[in-house]
């Protein structure tokens, strides 16, 4: 055969693996194959300076010719398998960005922290102070120290939970009271958010529930100050419109006791069926009073320079109102068809 001839089946050969490639990476195999540094077709250029000079121009030309059809075909047929192999590439990757987003569940606050929240920002602004305390308590704190002594009957008012040796899960945020006052000197303002804990299930007691107690120490000090105090914070979080009023009531550590109400936020006192007062006009609201001059005294505190207003409430209590929500129990179970309703 001569080389000529060969060129020419090598040429033919080339075209059509050429058009048999389907993809870039074939096309480059073949571009090796037929044109690379050690194709046949590149041994015989080199060679032709080793041929009779009357068969050079000849074989120059075809092996030229050849090289540049192949090198022609070969870039056509790249085009089109580079741009179908793009388009594949395209439509394997597309995103429809019209397709709804994977849904996730979005947290809320709890709805007593809602109202803890809002009450000590309250008092927050007024410059009082967040003090905590231990919620599990001592005998002392939790009693002794607030006017209670051992054997006391109105230890068994509160439902306790003892622990060992004299320790008991607090069932008020009051110790927070004695701590505060033994860790600085008057004046005192601070709030006291926290968890307590008493014997009690039904559906307006929890055995553990939140309450704020709250405690001012200052000199000329009055249950005056206690009531625009109190009145100002259930405005606060009430609205507006919200009276108050103060009822005689009793707690150990405090001289005078009252319980404070707040005039129906829903009726006002209009709706004999209303569902928040039941036609009260009125909600009792929390215990306050003027803080026992037995209590400065066992703090160290002197009762003839100081005096003190002190009160405690239940957020949980204040939310169940403000929500209409019938059962204290749900609070806690932490049914998520519950909590994402607020
Ligand atoms: C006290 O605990 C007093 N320490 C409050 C106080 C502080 C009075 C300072 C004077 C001065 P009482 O037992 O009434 O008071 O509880 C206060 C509030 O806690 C109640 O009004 C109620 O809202 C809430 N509370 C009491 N027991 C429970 C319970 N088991 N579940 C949910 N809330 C409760």
């Amino acid at each position: 055969m001569t080389a000529a001839e060969r060129i020419e089946e090598l040429r033919e050969e080339a075209l059509s693996a050429v058009a048999s490639a389907g993809s870039t990476s074939d096309l480059e195999s073949v571009r090796v194959r037929y044109l690379g540094r050690s194709a046949e077709l590149t041994e015989i250029k080199k060679s032709i300076r080793d041929l009779p000079p009357e068969d050079r121009k000849a074989v120059g030309g075809a092996s030229n010719k050849a090289t540049k059809e192949i090198e022609g075909a070969l870039h056509e047929r790249l085009e089109s398998v580079a741009a179908t192999e793009r388009e594949e590439r395209l439509r394997a990757e597309a995103v429809d960005v019209t397709l709804p987003g994977t849904p996730y569940l979005k947290g809320s606050l709890h709805p007593s922290l809602r109202v803890i929240d809002e009450v000590v920002d309250f008092f927050v602004g007024l410059g009082y102070r967040v003090a905590e305390g231990p919620e599990v308590e001592t005998d002392y704190y939790n009693f002794t120290a607030l006017n209670i002594p051992p054997g006391h009957p109105a230890r068994g008012m509160q439902d306790t939970f003892f622990l060992d040796e004299g320790l008991v899960l607090r069932t008020h945020t009051s110790p927070v009271q004695i701590r505060t006052m033994l860790s600085q000197e008057p004046p005192v303002y601070v709030v006291c958010p926290g968890r307590t804990y008493r014997r009690d299930s039904d559906p307006t007691h929890t055995p553990m529930f939140n309450q704020i107690e709250g405690l001012a120490v200052d000199k000329g000090l009055t249950l005056g100050h206690l009531k625009g105090t109190l009145a100002a914070m259930a405005r606060h979080v009430f609205g507006e419109d919200v009276k108050v009023r103060l009822r005689p009531s009793y707690f150990q550590f405090v001289e005078p006791g009252v319980e404070l109400d707040v005039s129906c936020f829903r009726c006002g006192g209009s709706d004999p069926n209303c569902k928040v007062c039941r036609g009260a006009g009125w909600i009792e609201m929390l215990g306050a009073g003027m803080v026992d001059p037995a209590v400065l005294t066992e703090v160290g505190y002197d009762p003839e320079e100081y005096t003190g207003f002190a009160f405690g409430m239940g957020p949980d209590r204040m939310a169940m109102v403000r929500y209409g929500i019938p059962d204290l129990r749900l609070f806690f179970e932490g049914d998520l068809r519950f909590l994402h309703q607020f």
